[in-house]
């Protein structure tokens, strides 16, 4: 009787429960508590809403950002707090966590003008078998050229096939640009095998799967060049796909973002009923999925089963030949957040004391987490009942959060104003800033 808990099921029942909880609060009229932050410095701004279920945000420029709505596979523009477009319509695969879930720009600096900046969208398809009924779907990389005299997003070209089955969940679906111009992207397991039992050829190395098939795509944060190439040698090996993956091991990641002081990237991952990480994603990292989460071994059917540890050999990863390496997450929470979004903050817009820091989105509460860095910046500054590393029921993790009652949050970026843009998938799709008081 193992509960499927598919993590946007979850993210929902998150949503449903603060819901009820804040509609308890609140007797008659049912609203939901405002977004706040916890510093009386600093206070939330709504820059757009009426959304629907918006999942990305990436900026053109100064209060103009496109962004992607996962449900209805429509890009928006928004300038100046007005929203234009559709700038396309996708016809997505929407079910659970499919749908259009990721956006970035890339600008042609070779002009002045926004005009034909680079788009890329990733997005779920899926099609039925007319005779069969079976559906299938993959994930898709797009590339567009933002056209600014129709406001369309024009000559698109596939650039990455993903897969998309068995699904419908752990889709990942983050993009992130580098200053290298590389393109990250998350994609998760799309599910582990052990609730897919009558479906095969789901279980690849890049879980850790020691008789797994060949890396298809999955389980990853994947690396490629603007046109959907890997970049130069493989990280992990040299064949298709597996010379993609910058990191493996990774059941689903809703967050990554670079560290611009030392370029590393981090990443969110969201465990299953336990074990939601934060990680410092060197190239070839292994975060371990399916055999460790969080501090803690996995059994057969992805329990808890006892503390990890890394030095005793008892857990075989797949290591591709020795080029990929297992290391420990940076936090987790033993209890579940379904942590989201992940950004460094590298601006003193909100106060010195907030500069290059980490902030990280939740589905819980829509909590806002804040950490700071350690002076080398490969872990994070934290103490009292967090300095082991993990958020238990009992510790104390005030000092950690940053803002709460954004509902499910789905990104946040900092924009070229410099302040902490957050994007609320729901309830209600909206764009949130946060600035100083004083503003
Ligand atoms: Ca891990
Ligand atoms: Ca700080
Ligand atoms: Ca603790």
């Amino acid at each position: 009787m193992y509960l499927i808990f598919i993590s946007l099921f979850f993210l929902f029942c998150l949503f449903l429960l603060t819901y009820i909880s804040e509609y308890s609060i609140h007797g008659q009229n049912g609203t939901l508590s405002a977004p706040s932050v916890s510093d009386s410095n600093l206070r939330v701004e709504l820059v757009a809403q009426n959304l629907d279920f918006p999942t990305g945000i990436d900026f053109l420029g100064k209060d103009d950002f496109l962004l992607s709505e996962k449900d209805t596979g429509n890009v928006y523009r928004i300038f100046n707090g007005n929203v234009t477009g559709p700038l396309i319509h996708i016809d997505v695969g929407s079910k659970d966590e499919r749908g259009l879930l990721g956006i970035a720009i890339s600008k042609n600096e070779n002009t002045s003008s926004q005009d034909n900046s680079s788009v890329y969208l990733y997005y779920t398809l899926c099609s039925k078998d007319k005779i069969t009924h079976s559906q299938d779907c993959g994930n898709f990389i797009y590339k567009y050229q933002l056209d600014f005299k129709s406001n369309k997003l024009i000559d698109p070209k596939l650039i990455v096939s993903l897969p998309g089955l068995p699904g419908p969940s752990h889709n990942g679906g983050k993009l992130l640009t580098d200053k290298q111009k590389n393109l990250f992207v998350t994609i998760g397991d799309l599910q582990t095998t052990k609730f897919n039992q009558n479906m095969k050829g789901y279980d690849t190395k890049a879980q850790n799967i020691i008789n797994g098939t060949f890396p298809d795509g999955r389980a990853g944060i994947l690396r490629i060049t603007q046109d959907g190439k890997p970049n130069g040698t493989g990280i992990l090996g040299d064949n298709y796909p597996l010379n993609m993956y910058y990191a493996y091991g990774i059941k689903n990641s809703f967050g990554i973002g670079i560290d611009a002081l030392t370029g590393n990237l981090w990443d969110t991952e969201n465990g299953p009923q336990f074990g939601d990480e934060i990680n410092l994603v060197k190239p070839g990292f292994n975060s371990g999925w399916e055999k460790v989460q969080g501090f803690w071994k996995l059994n057969q059917i992805r329990e808890k089963e006892g503390v990890f540890n890394d030095s005793s050999k008892e857990v075989e990863f797949v290591d591709f030949n020795g080029k990929g390496k297992y290391s420990n997450p940076e936090f987790v929470w033993d209890r579940p957040v379904v942590p989201t979004a992940l950004v460094f903050l590298n601006s003193e817009k909100l106060g010195q004391h907030y500069k290059n820091d980490m902030f990280v989105g939740s589905g819980k509460k829509g909590t806002i987490f804040h950490f700071d860095l350690t002076p080398k910046r490969e872990s994070l500054d934290l103490n009292g009942t967090l300095a082991d590393l993990v958020n238990s029921k009992e510790d104390d993790s005030s000092k950690i959060h940053f803002g709460e009652n954004f509902g499910i949050v789905t990104d946040l970026k900092v924009g070229p104003d410099g302040y902490l843009y957050v994007v609320s998938g729901s309830p209600g799709g909206a764009v949130f800033r946060i600035v100083p008081s004083s503003k």
